[in-house]
């Protein structure tokens, strides 16, 4: 069966800023209270869904979340109109109110976890939100992703799942730790899961957090009917993510039958590659392992570059490109290391740097930025269409952009209620252009 993949990629929102808030995220913790831009990020994204769509590639989008998240402040306790909420915050608990105005709802790689139809039980098209309960500013988002993701997906063709229940133990960081080997898109595939953790375990091996439990992966692959024979489940190396791979992407992506991956991404590879092999085999294909080795790109190379980070691609044409971001191109090894794989004999055939800065020194590279779903030509024609893009989409969202979104956004900024005023402004009018009323809690 031909299926098409598309990427929806996070809609930067009007509140991307600096606040540091993520533990193991070297990139978030290094620009904690610097300026953001978010003028400048969304439309840095949108360049990128551009160039995707021009190079012959299906592209969508999901929307920013609402922030600052009022409804969460509610929870804790804060009264009175809207604005009021938000002025009691920002005197009484700013630390708060900073975690509810993220927009770290823009790296879609953590909305979810997605089977395609042609590999769940059921035969339709599964998703489950991320509960993203490892971090507090990030454990607000699932709520809205469902209304997203269900009003995306709606009809007899798909199924969305709640969010897998949990304290912070129980973490579920979505696609970022998935990946899906296959022939090609359309044909069945062999789900790989790459946890952190074991939920009960209290032995906490690594420093930082490790923020995706194997109980929840599990859970996932239960959810859409993906049995053993086509899943495995392999642990990241506690060396990777006390080096800053947070999430799994960090360090591997995984394309067609190619899987991408530095060579200290992994507990137990050998074994787990071996199991690849033997589950690829009724399948009809070969896992291509293209491992690089620590002695031409340290695991500090691959955090500071993104080099893994990048989207592996299989276009229309049959030839595979690896986008990436420009910091890749700046490391000399990086850069390196990707001229030396489009020169031999491997199945990257082209880069594409980019320009993502400002996602970037939060910790979000192109693939943070973007969830894959394969999907057949009918299931492509049952989706809500104000979610897929065309050029004149983007430069209607541009325009949308500059209409609406500040230059330049401080810590200091974030405690003022007029922002919330001008972000539900914003969400009004995407909501009125891709005609989805009533996306919004506010709004309802
Ligand atoms: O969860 N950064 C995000 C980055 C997510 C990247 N996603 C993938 N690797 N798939 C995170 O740590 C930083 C927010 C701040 O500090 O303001 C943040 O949430």
């Amino acid at each position: 069966m031909t299926a098409h993949e598309i990427n929806f990629d996070g809609l930067v929102g009007p509140t991307h800023n600096y606040g540091g808030l993520s533990l193991g995220n070297v990139a978030s913790m290094k620009s904690s209270e610097t300026s953001s831009n978010p003028r400048e990020a969304a439309l840095q994204g949108l360049a990128k869904m551009r160039t995707m769509l021009r190079m012959g590639f299906k592209q969508g989008f999901l929307p920013p979340h609402d922030r600052p998240h009022t409804e969460t402040l509610r929870r804790f306790g804060f009264t009175g109109t809207d604005a009021e909420v938000v002025a009691k915050a920002a005197k009484d608990a700013p630390l708060l109110l900073r975690n509810v105005s993220s927009a770290s709802a823009m790296w879609t790689a953590n909305a979810a976890t997605v089977t395609p139809s042609v590999d769940s039980g059921d035969g339709r098209l599964h998703l489950t939100p991320a509960n993203l309960r490892a971090m507090f500013h990030r454990s607000i988002e699932h709520e809205q992703t469902y209304r997203f993701l269900s009003t995306i997906f709606d009809g007899d063709r798909f199924a969305v799942h709640e969010a897998i229940p949990g304290g912070g133990e129980m973490g579920d960081e979505g696609a970022a730790n998935h990946g899906r080997l296959c022939k090609e898109h359309g044909a069945p595939g062999l789900h790989l899961y790459t946890y952190g953790r074991e939920a009960f375990d209290k032995n906490q091996a690594t420093k930082f957090p490790a923020r995706q439990a194997l109980e929840a992966s599990r859970a996932v692959a239960n959810q859409h009917g993906v049995s053993a024979e086509r899943s495995v489940f392999f642990k990241q190396s506690a060396k990777a993510i006390d080096a800053g791979a947070f999430h799994n992407d960090v360090v591997g992506v995984a394309n067609g039958p190619a899987l991408l991956f530095h060579e200290l991404a992994y507990e137990d590879k050998d074994e787990a590659f071996e199991e690849m092999r033997r589950k690829a085999e009724p399948l009809g294909f070969e896992p291509v392992f293209i491992e690089v080795p620590a002695s031409e790109v340290t695991l500090q190379d691959a955090i500071t570059s993104y080099l893994f980070n990048s989207q592996l691609l299989t276009a229309p044409d049959g030839t595979m490109k690896l986008l990436l971001p420009v910091e890749a191109e700046e490391n000399p090894r990086t850069k390196a290391w990707c001229e030396a794989a489009v020169a031999g004999n491997g199945p990257i055939q082209e880069t594409i740097f980019m320009d993502l800065r400002q996602s970037m020194r939060n910790g979000g590279g192109p693939a943070c930025l973007r969830l894959r779903v394969a999907a057949t030509g009918e299931e492509l024609a049952a989706l809500h269409n104000g979610f897929l893009l065309d050029e004149e989409k983007i430069d209607a969202l541009e325009k949308w952009v500059r209409e609406h979104y500040r230059d330049r956004l401080s810590e200091s900024d974030l405690l003022d209620p007029q922002l919330l005023e001008e972000n539900r402004k914003a969400l009004d009018a995407l909501t009125g252009m891709i005609d989805a009323p009533g996306l919004y809690a506010f709004q309802r």
